[in-house]
Formats: C-alpha cells, sequence, structure tokens
C-alpha cells in the first residue's frame, strides 16, 4: 500500500485534473467559501449544524445581496449519518431556500465540490434525485479552479480512512467498508476532531499546494487556517504532550505513529528554516459551519482574501435583535479575523513555484478519475446503525 501522503497528492492531482475551470478577474470578483456543514436531520448528538443555522443562512443572505459568489465546499450534507430525505425536509425551508437563490443565478454564481461525508454528490443520479428538487439542475464537481492560480476542494483526498472507501477500487468491498463505518460511527469526522490528524492532513495538504504552485482552499479539517501551518512551537508541544501520555493512550498505535510523524515534520522544519526556505502561505481553510458559536467562511473579494467568523454577539440595541430564554440580546455580526492582499500572496506562490525544482507539470484534462460509486445505498443498514 502506498504512503498517505502520495495518495493524497495523486488525489488532489485527480481531482484538480477534473475540477470545474472557472474565469477569475482578482480585480473584481467577490466569492464565498464555506465546507463542513453536516447538515443532518436535526437529531441530537448528530446534528451540529442546527445551533448555527440562523446565523448560516443570516450570512448567506449577506453574500446574497453584496453580490458574491458562493461555494459551497463539501460536507455539505451528512450522509453518512442522516438520509438525504430527511436532510432535505429538516431544512428545505431555510438552508436550502437561501442556497437555492445563488443556485439559479447559475454556475459560477453557485458552486459545490463533495467532500467524504457528502460523497453521495460523485454520482451524478444522486444529485438529480435530491438536489435538484431543492436547488434545480446543479452539477457537483470533485474541486473548482478560479483562474490559473487558485484551487478550492475538500480535502479529504486520499487520506486513509476519512476518504469513505472510495480508495477501494472493488464495489462489493466498499460498500462494506462504509456500512462498516455508519455501524460503529468510527472514523466519523475523525480528522476533525483529532488535533494531530488534522495536523498531519493540513501538512500534506499544504505540501501538494506548493509543489503545485497552487493558492489552495480546503475544508475538512474544522480548523480554519490562513495561509501557514502551525507554529514549530505548538508541534513540539503536541509532540511532548503525547509522549509525556503515550502510556495511558488510549490509541497508542496511532499516538505512536504520529510521534514519529511529528518528529519528521518538526526536522523538516529545521531544515527549511536553515536553508531559508520558510513557509510558504498557499494552504488556507474555511474551518466549518459547525462551532460552538457561529460559522467561519474565507472571502475572496476584489483584490484581497480574508478569513470571517459570523456569530452571534451580545447587543444592548433592541432593533433587530433576537432574544434567548434568559432575556439576553443578540446580534449576529461578521468579524474578519485575518486579512491579506490575494495579488501578493499569488505572486509569492507562483515565485516559489518558479524556483523550485520539483515538477509541476498537471496533470491533462480529462484525466480518467475513479468511477463515481455506483452502489445503491442500503438505507435500512443505516437505520440500523
Ligand atoms: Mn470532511
Amino acid at each position: 500500500m502506498i504512503g498517505e501522503r502520495k495518495r493524497t497528492f495523486r488525489r488532489l492531482d485527480e481531482a484538480y485534473a477534473n475540477s470545474l475551470h472557472v474565469p477569475f478577474d482578482i480585480k473584481r470578483d467577490r466569492y464565498v467559501i464555506f465546507s463542513d456543514l453536516h447538515l443532518a436531520d436535526r437529531k441530537r448528538g448528530i446534528d451540529d449544524f442546527a445551533r448555527n443555522e440562523m446565523i448560516y443562512c443570516h450570512a448567506l443572505q449577506h453574500y446574497y445581496d453584496t453580490g458574491f459568489h458562493l461555494i459551497l465546499n463539501g460536507d455539505v450534507e451528512e450522509s453518512w449519518e442522516a438520509r438525504p430525505r430527511k436532510i432535505r425536509s429538516a431544512y428545505r425551508d431555510t438552508v436550502y431556500e437561501v442556497e437555492r437563490k445563488f443556485a439559479l443565478k447559475g454556475e459560477p454564481w453557485h458552486i459545490r465540490t463533495w467532500g467524504n461525508h457528502d460523497d453521495i454528490w460523485a454520482n451524478s443520479e444522486k444529485v438529480r434525485k435530491h438536489l435538484w428538487p431543492e436547488l434545480g439542475p446543479v452539477t457537483v464537481y470533485p474541486g473548482v479552479r478560479l483562474g490559473d492560480n487558485l484551487f478550492v476542494a475538500h480535502g479529504h483526498q486520499g487520506e486513509l480512512l476519512g476518504d469513505s472507501g472510495a480508495w477501494i477500487s472493488e464495489p462489493a468491498i466498499r460498500f462494506f467498508w462504509r456500512w462498516l463505518q455508519r455501524l460503529t460511527r468510527w472514523t466519523s469526522a475523525r480528522a476533525a476532531t483529532n488535533h494531530l490528524i488534522r495536523t498531519r492532513r493540513a501538512e500534506s495538504l499544504y505540501q501538494w499546494a506548493r509543489n503545485r504552485g497552487q493558492l489552495f482552499i480546503a475544508g475538512h479539517t474544522h480548523k480554519s487556517m490562513f495561509g501557514y501551518l502551525p507554529e514549530q512551537n505548538e508541534l513540539i508541544n503536541h509532540m511532548r504532550r503525547l509522549e509525556a501520555t503515550l502510556a495511558s493512550n488510549p490509541n497508542p498505535y496511532e499516538a505512536r505513529a504520529t510521534i514519529e510523524h511529528l518528529h519528521k515534520t518538526i526536522s523538516r522544519g529545521k531544515r527549511c528554516r536553515r536553508s531559508g526556505e520558510g513557509r510558504l502561505p498557499c494552504y488556507f481553510n474555511s474551518g466549518s459551519c459547525v462551532h460552538t458559536n457561529g460559522i467561519t467562511g474565507i472571502e475572496i473579494d476584489r483584490g484581497g482574501i480574508r478569513l470571517v467568523r459570523w456569530s452571534l454577539v451580545e447587543t444592548a440595541s433592541r432593533s433587530g435583535a433576537l432574544v434567548d430564554e434568559d432575556g439576553l440580546m443578540f446580534t449576529i455580526r461578521p468579524r474578519i479575523l485575518q486579512r491579506a492582499n490575494l495579488a501578493e500572496v499569488v505572486a509569492q506562490i507562483k515565485l516559489a513555484a518558479g524556483r523550485s525544482s520539483l515538477p509541476l507539470a498537471l496533470p491533462a484534462a480529462g484525466h480518467a478519475m475513479e468511477p463515481a460509486l455506483e452502489f445503491e445505498e442500503d438505507e435500512d443498514v443505516h437505520a440500523a446503525a
């Protein structure tokens, strides 16, 4: 079996080659990117989105009113935990209603990519059956390219356990794999909850972006990122903490593998620093829409790139305020967490790619991809889980 990094690179190359390519005007275009809504059926314990529903709808309406294009970058529906029909009826009049406004304007005003939790959309029949009634005739892609230097994809590609078995070529085994995952909820949101897996994932996505000379905007890890990776100190602290608690770790095998990986990453970082290579601002992550209070997303706005958070903020003004059970008044507000000049960031990435001796050739468009999941989902199996 090949390593996770190699597989990630191969999978991302495939997604890139099969992505939607949209012309991009850096000076004029406005895009907002959200991912990881994990819409389920509003049941407690499964549906973490429900608490942010109002914030999300409010934010989307704002972007619609101000002329933004919308990219929903994977894990929109939590199809491992709930049936598409139930998700649709739970959010028909709110989430889908506001998304439909973008969809009605057509591409590229509305673009969707699939992630691991909603990879049923890799199957166009399923899209037709479940999304068309809510959104009209939309297409879901493995990724989207804005111009020649910006790439948006979910970021689960090539992950050993998070890629939902799409890497298994035999349909019957793939089916069994998914069934097992549902039954045990074993790997569900694994990358999202385990900090160290998340760091490892981010590192692979970063390396791909760097090697390919792309500004890569992902989701999947639920950890928002703005053009850089965790500092060395943060990695060293994690490694030490993990080493110190190894004896009581419920997953010692994984912990040991992670320590080894962190060790390699830290030494590589030291080498980079010594050679003056530094870190390139090529990896961004929109975070998620299932934070405890609020949602995070990435705005690409007329030459700027920003990481924003929309949340409930306490207010003293009664007008337009939302009131909770305790009589506290709230309003929904966006806050810019980080911002940068997009042209400068892209120039930096291109410069580094030009200097690099790594092969930068991209696969030709139309490069063969593995077929979408063909099997019918067994809904009874899921009900039993
Ligand atoms: Mn994901």
